[in-house]
């Protein structure tokens, strides 16, 4: 791995970089996962690389919809294992969510590697592959019958797409997360964090370990109270005065 010196002015996206391209020497994260954080980190860029209002208003949404589930699932592709392993530990114990492995550039070895990546974290990971999300063709539909088939509420970081309306047509809530707000995903779930995944998930354990103390009705009106399309909108908004503050001080 190229050590990149703490000092650099770009120091947090090299090493998400680093951490891309040791996850493809694995055979964890697919090739066609840098290209896919490319363009994150494009968006990312023309967001101002922080953390925004609406997405913490997306953030809080998620965890209240979490700590309501019933059966809450973390789905975790290539890219998620390698960016935020510690994080989707915690936060997984956090909500009480189960933690499963679910991937479009699908093979049971990749599968079985991502699997053992995430355990020496300390997750306790779901991949048996055994039951089929049916209405979806690709392999994204192979899932765990004790996860993302009978969950009520999934996670799905980085998606590409396909899954989320078959996921919504099952009957169950969708979380994205998921910098691009104009993309299909960020338009079909039910709440969109338009955030970078290394600053959305340890603040989301931070928000469950203070919001796992409250009250359901409080939580409840939490997600009544929210709306996507409007966190939507504000997203785009936002990089449209972002980047005419830019403009205007060029
Ligand atoms: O591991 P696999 O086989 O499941 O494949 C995973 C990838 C990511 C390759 C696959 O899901 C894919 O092709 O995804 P897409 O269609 O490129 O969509 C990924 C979305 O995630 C894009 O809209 C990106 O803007 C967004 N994204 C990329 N990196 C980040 C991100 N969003 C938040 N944080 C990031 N770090």
């Amino acid at each position: 791995m190229t050590e990149i010196p703490k000092t650099h002015p770009r120091y947090l996206s090299l090493t998400m970089r680093e951490r891309l391209v040791e996850g493809v020497k694995l055979g964890v994260t697919a090739m066609q996962g840098l290209i896919a954080h490319g363009r994150g980190e494009a968006f990312d860029y023309i967001l101002g690389e922080k953390t925004r209002d609406f997405a913490i208003k997306a953030e809080r949404a998620a965890v209240a919809m979490m700590l309501l589930a019933r059966h809450p699932v973390i789905s975790v592709n290539g890219n998620v294992a390698v960016l935020v392993p510690e994080d989707i530990a915690r936060l997984s114990k956090a909500v009480g969510a189960r933690v499963e492995v679910n991937v479009f550039h699908y093979t049971p070895e990749r599968v079985e590697r991502i699997k053992k990546y995430l355990e020496q974290f300390d997750v306790e990971v779901l991949a048996a592959c055994d039951a089929v999300l049916e209405g979806l063709e690709s392999a994204r539909r192979i899932v765990d019958s004790r996860g993302i088939l009978i969950a009520d509420v999934v996670l799905v970081p980085l998606e590409d797409g396909d899954r989320c309306e078959i996921l919504k047509k099952h009957g169950k809530k969708v979380i994205a997360i998921d910098l691009n707000p104009l993309s299909r995903t960020s338009r079909m779930a039910d709440v969109t964090i338009v955030d970078n995944i290394v600053r959305a998930i340890p603040r989301m354990v931070e928000m469950a370990d203070e919001m796992k103390n409250w009250g359901m009705k409080r939580l409840e009106e939490i997600v009544a109270e929210y709306d996507n399309s409007e966190v939507l909108a504000e997203a785009v908004r936002e990089i449209k005065r972002y980047l005419e503050k830019v403009a205007d001080e060029l």
